[in-house]
């Protein structure tokens, strides 16, 4: 629809901003912290750009108090953070390393001292090595356990100061990038094994959710699912048929089960044919259906192109070799015989990680939520990453406002339709270290002085975008 007048957002709405504890906190062995799968991970050559691990990430362990005021100084309603659960339980389980509560407490606090809205992540990829090296991590049931005794450590520590919760951030990604595509630990490529490690995460979220009912029960609950919604390359049959296949295998696998506690049908038969389908035990279904989310949490950086890739002779590569340099044009294509292949969308442009840009596939996959669950939706990451220019102090980044922007309007319309949005939570509020993408891809408000090679003083600055954001929030969304 095209409107003559948008709704307005609402007088609380969540202006936001997100982090993740390993991308952000560095300080990866103080305060009685156990190692992280991803503290292991980094170490093995080749793996990261330029080989880049969060060891300092941008000091925020040490610097929180600096960067809490930062917010405040912007006037920001809400800041989405992780707890790194090895802080908690150094090994994963066991005894609690109490230090580590302390500094999330501390956190909370700041933040609240500035009305600033504390959102916790529970599980930001960040597993304890223990429980890697102990049962296998995801691969074991034991975790459904572990995680909920964590879970419940937070609820009774945090429950009484923080309202908003995510569960597992990226489920469709740490598991896919970790079983599959072998590109974050644990390094594997096995499809089988992939199904079964998500299916115990999927019984982990319900079960945390089931948990937090009794410990919180006023609080609010939900995944954060990366969310890339499909389009068909062409009104060819056989490519929409492609673009069901891929919205069946690639996002109702995770959504359904997140809200409605099934897999989807046609997906479930597929995979079974090919033996792939996890093992269910008694009980694990009616888990699901008792872990249900309060509302659904997207991360939302682009949308998806799909034509149907014949079964002899298509496309072989299920994993696109991934654009870690910045270097425009270097994603290959990617899919799988007699589902589908991925295609560049000929009507937008993309970052120079290749990254379409659109704002609209940010409206219509909220929509497409709306419609299939019902359920409010919270937006816990989007954003721009790019290179960003220090020149005397200054960061130009109109780029990045330009995409903010676009995408702030495509909220609103969303509102319009009639999405339910709590909130909008950008990536990132300083800039941070990228998984596998070094320090060089920026997405901060707040320019961190340091590179890959040389950690520098790590000094803030506020980029141009971190003043319009600012006005953005003062004017409720009316001046963008
Ligand atoms: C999401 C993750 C974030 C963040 C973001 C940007 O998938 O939840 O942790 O990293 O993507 O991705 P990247 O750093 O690869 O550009």
């Amino acid at each position: 629809m095209i409107y003559r007048k948008l709704d307005e957002f609402s007088p609380d709405f969540l202006w936001g901003s997100a982090s993740a504890a390993y991308q952000v906190e560095g300080a990866w062995n103080e305060d009685g912290k156990g190692p992280s799968v991803w503290d292991e991970y980094v170490r093995i050559p080749g793996t990261t750009y330029k080989d880049t691990n969060g060891d300092v990430a941008v000091d925020h362990y040490h610097r929180y108090k600096e960067d809490v005021k930062l917010m405040a100084d912007m006037g920001l309603k809400a800041y989405r953070f992780s707890i790194a659960w090895s802080r908690i339980y150094p090994q994963g389980n066991g005894e609690v390393n109490e230090e580590g509560l302390k500094f999330y407490d501390n956190l909370i606090n700041e933040l609240i001292q500035y009305n600033i809205e504390p959102i916790i992540t529970i599980y930001h990829w960040d597993l304890p090595q223990g429980l890697q090296d102990q049962y296998g991590g995801w691969e074991s049931r034991k975790i459904i356990d572990d995680f909920n005794e964590y879970c419940i450590t937070l609820y009774k520590k945090y429950g009484d100061r923080v309202k908003y919760w995510v569960t597992l951030n990226e489920q469709n990604v740490f598991i896919t990038h970790g079983y599959e595509k072998a590109v974050h630990p644990p390094k594997v490529t096995d499809k089988k094994r992939m199904y079964e490690a998500n299916h115990i995460a999927s019984l982990a979220n319900a079960k945390a959710i089931q948990s937090f009912r009794k410990y919180v029960p006023n609080g609010k609950i939900g995944p954060s699912f990366a969310f890339s919604p499909i389009y068909a390359f062409s009104s060819k049959p056989e490519d929409v048929l492609a673009l069901e296949n891929v919205e069946e295998i690639s996002n109702y696998w995770w959504l359904d089960v997140y809200c409605w506690g099934e897999y989807p049908k046609i997906a479930w038969k597929y995979l079974s044919k090919l033996g792939l389908a996890p093992t269910i035990e008694a009980g694990d279904i009616e888990l699901l259906k008792a872990g249900k989310p309060d509302f659904m949490g997207v991360n939302y950086y682009r949308s998806g192109t799909v034509e149907m890739n014949p079964l002899e002779g298509g496309v072989e590569e299920a994993v696109a070799k991934m654009n870690t340099t910045g270097k425009k044009g270097t994603t290959a294509e990617s899919g799988v015989p007699g589902v589908f292949k991925s295609k560049n969308n000929p009507y937008l442009e993309a970052t120079n990680w290749d990254w379409e840009i659109d704002p609209q596939g940010l409206r219509i996959g909220m929509r497409r939520l709306t419609n299939r669950y019902k359920l409010p939706i919270l937006i816990t990451e989007n954003g721009l990453g790019e290179f960003d220019a220090l020149e005397n102090d200054n960061v130009n980044d109109d780029y990045r406002i330009e995409y903010i922007k676009k995408h702030i309007e495509a909220c609103q319309e969303a509102i319009t339709d009639g999405v339910e949005l709590i909130g909008y939570c950008t990536w990132s509020f300083t800039d941070l270290l990228s998984w596998l993408n070094g320090y060089q891809k920026r997405y901060g408000f707040v320019y961190v002085d340091r590179d890959e090679s040389n950690e520098k003083d790590l000094r803030r600055i506020k980029k141009k975008s971190f003043h319009w954001y600012k006005n953005v929030i003062k004017t409720n969304g009316q001046q963008l």
